[in-house]
């Protein structure tokens, strides 16, 4: 099998790749990576010195590629399937890209300022940030309620990139800034990208963490014969001094 994914099945830019990756049933071989594991840090580092998963490797094609915008794309060309990601159509092709963008940087990093504050120790928190976040997310919410106004997907018929970016910060973002009652067509497009057969193979057990919102919490998933661990004390919030090394726990399963 020629490509791997290196990513964190927790984590939510790389469900962006996984969505896209099992939409087409392409083949892959998933490489979990523990951040608290120097040697599996160091090999992350490696591949993409910035650190951030997840990131693609093609030894068919000796291509290493990070940012989950641009393995879509690259999966879009060099592996493509029934779904296509980013149309034909040079100007379907740039709103397609502008919704990716939307959602990446108008979703997805508010969601992760909010649910980041909230597991750092006090002196660290961000009060300003988080307030600033939840403005973002508020405006974003209203404009997807304008924007699926019909049933359909983010692009209107043909499921794309926008739709593999929307899922994970809509997932994380109703969580932690839920959706209004004015937001009736939001919670119905979210509920359609639930019920996507692409979708629905996420971890399942992670909607019972999402359930009860974590203060005290040990969230276990299980993929590939791994568990993962993520408990209340694994800080994203002191990830900048000692931050990586204690975001992710992870062990063989047996089950
Ligand atoms: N722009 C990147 C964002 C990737 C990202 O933020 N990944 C997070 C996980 S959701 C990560 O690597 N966090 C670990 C860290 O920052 O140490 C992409 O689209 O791939």
């Amino acid at each position: 099998m020629s490509l791997t994914l290196h990513f964190h099945p927790l984590a939510s830019f790389c469900w962006k790749a996984l969505i896209a990756l099992y939409e087409n049933g392409t083949p892959f071989t998933p490489n979990s990576v523990d951040l608290g594991n120097p040697a599996e840090r160091a090999a992350l580092l490696k591949l993409w010195p910035i650190g951030k998963f997840p990131v693609l490797r093609d030894a068919a094609r000796n291509r290493t590629v990070p940012e989950t915008s641009i393995i879509i794309e690259y999966l879009d060309r060099y592996y493509p399937g029934r779904t296509k990601f980013i149309p034909d159509d040079p100007e379907l092709a740039l709103q397609t890209r502008l919704r990716d963008r939307f959602y990446d940087l108008y979703v997805h990093l508010p969601m992760q300022k909010i649910m980041g504050d909230r597991l750092r120790s006090g002196d660290n928190k961000d009060p300003h940030g988080v307030e600033e976040a939840r403005a973002q997310l508020r405006t974003s919410y209203g404009m997807i309620e304008q924007q699926m106004a019909g049933a359909g997907w983010a692009m209107g018929d043909d499921f794309s990139l926008a739709d593999c970016a929307a899922l994970p910060p809509l997932f994380y973002g109703n969580m932690v800034q839920p959706f209004g009652s004015d937001n009736k067509n939001l919670t119905a497009y979210f509920e359609r990208l639930k019920a996507r057969p692409s979708i629905s193979r996420r971890p399942s057990r992670i909607s019972r963490w999402c359930r009860n919102e974590p203060k005290n919490f040990r969230l276990v998933c299980r993929l590939g014969g791994n568990s993962f661990v993520l408990t209340s004390g694994s800080r994203f919030g002191r990830r900048l001094s000692e931050p990586r090394t204690r975001m992710w726990e992870s062990g063989r399963s047996t089950a």
